[in-house]
């Protein structure tokens, strides 16, 4: 499929079924005889082939799909895919027994992945990341959020973000930074966490901000991280620098996490197994997306679900990531993670594949450029030999991507 564009510019896609995945759209908006239509990497049709118009057509570059099945490319709304080394040593002493607030307390968790990243040049920051990308990638990932928060200095946090921008470089994919600096306490905050929010605030957030080095800021409200009264301080901060903010909220336990974001209009609050119905409500009143994290409750063995059924009952849109990360979730597929928002936690196909679509462009206020196949959207495209869409969420570990295209390529 590779090569340029017909003469025209144009790119159509034929004889293929079409997931819109269109907002307002039932279900999967699926379009059994469909056709795709590209133009300069945007989407110019996409519907019927039959009503095509012919000016789409045109000189085209068509190609024939033999009934694959088209999907928006994949998203992945949650990550930290920069990171240093891996911590498969606490991964042994939590089979041992050990829970992941002890292996924290313990000096181990973030901190660990502290020290090696601080230890990397941001040239090997790049080459580490780049095979954890071409495996989101592999499976038709076309636009993948990334994190700081390994960094906690302002150098550090810095070069994690200016690996993220690279990333886009090196690779035909979208890139979102998020600027998770207020993630853990640094070894040389020696407890004070008062005087390292003054850091973020004072420091890392406006230098990150003049930079243009991050899309978003997002915080860990936790009790093994911070207050809510400190991510107020930072999500303060961040909006008077024009940054929209999202957070890792209620995920080990309830500090109304969610309902402080969404007074904050944050475009998501994430992970959420521990949020009430008063904080499913505030959510769905600011129109703050909840991103369903599987990966992480899989792999510390979580026991408490996050609550699908309070927040379709608010009306509350739900995105599905990876949170890939070294500590709680080294996971590089969207398609296992859907199987497991599926297996463990009761999502539908149609919420599963929402999630990481529509509602995962929602969640980092993409949705305008793509998320969807919709006329005007970037061309991103996900093509599969499947017989019908249950099947991207019904595998485990198996990928039947037939092509991937980012921005009409
Ligand atoms: N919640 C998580 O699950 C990750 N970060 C966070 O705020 C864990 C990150 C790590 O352990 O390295
Ligand atoms: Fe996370």
């Amino acid at each position: 499929m590779g090569g340029a564009n017909g003469k025209s510019g144009l790119r159509v896609w034929r004889n293929a079924r079409l997931a819109t995945m269109a907002e307002g759209a039932a279900g999967l908006g699926i379009v059994e005889k469909g056709a795709v239509a590209a133009r300069d990497g945007l989407i110019v049709y996409a519907g019927a082939e039959a009503d095509m118009p012919a000016a789409a057509g045109q000189g085209a570059d068509i190609v024939d799909c033999e009934g694959r099945w088209i999907t928006p490319g994949l998203i992945d709304c949650h990550t930290h895919l920069v990171y240093a080394g891996n911590r498969a040593n606490e991964f042994e002493m939590r089979l041992a027994g050990a829970t992941y607030e002890e292996v924290a307390r313990a000096g181990g968790g973030i901190v660990s992945s502290v020290k090696s990243l601080r230890a990397a040049s941001e040239d090997d920051l790049v080459a580490q990341t780049l095979p954890r990308l071409d495996a989101l990638m592999a499976e038709g990932v076309t636009t993948v959020e990334v994190k700081s928060g390994y960094g906690l200095d302002l150098d550090n946090e810095k070069k994690s973000l200016r690996a993220a921008r690279r990333l886009a470089d090196e690779r035909s994919v979208t890139v979102r930074t998020t600027c998770l600096a207020a993630h853990a306490l640094p070894p040389e905050a020696q407890g004070d966490k008062e005087a390292f929010i003054d850091l973020v605030t004072g420091t890392i957030l406006p230098a990150v901000a003049a930079e243009h080095l991050a899309d978003a800021v997002d915080g860990f409200c936790e009790g093994i991280a911070f207050s809510p009264e400190q991510m107020a301080r930072v999500f303060d901060k961040a909006k008077a620098l024009g940054l929209p903010v999202k957070l890792h909220a209620d995920q080990l336990s309830n500090l109304h996490g969610a309902a402080l974001a969404a007074g904050y209009g944050a475009l998501s609050a994430d992970h959420l197994e521990y949020t009430d119905d008063a904080g499913a409500a505030a959510m769905a009143k600011a129109g703050t997306v909840a991103s369903i994290l599987p990966g992480a409750y899989y792999f510390i063995r979580e026991t408490k679900k996050p609550p699908v059924d309070l927040f379709r009952r608010h009306g509350v849109k739900m995105a599905v990531a990876t949170d890939s990360n070294p500590g709680t979730s080294p996971l590089t597929s969207l398609l296992l993670t859907m199987n497991m928002a599926a297996t463990l936690f009761g999502m539908t196909v149609d919420e599963c594949l929402a999630g990481v679509t529509r509602e995962a462009a929602r969640a980092l206020g993409l949705l305008g450029q793509t998320g969807t196949l919709v006329s005007g959207k970037s061309a991103d495209l996900a093509i599969w030999d499947i017989e019908r869409p249950a099947e991207l969420v019904y595998r485990m570990g198996f990928n039947p991507l037939h092509a991937r295209i980012w921005r009409g390529q």
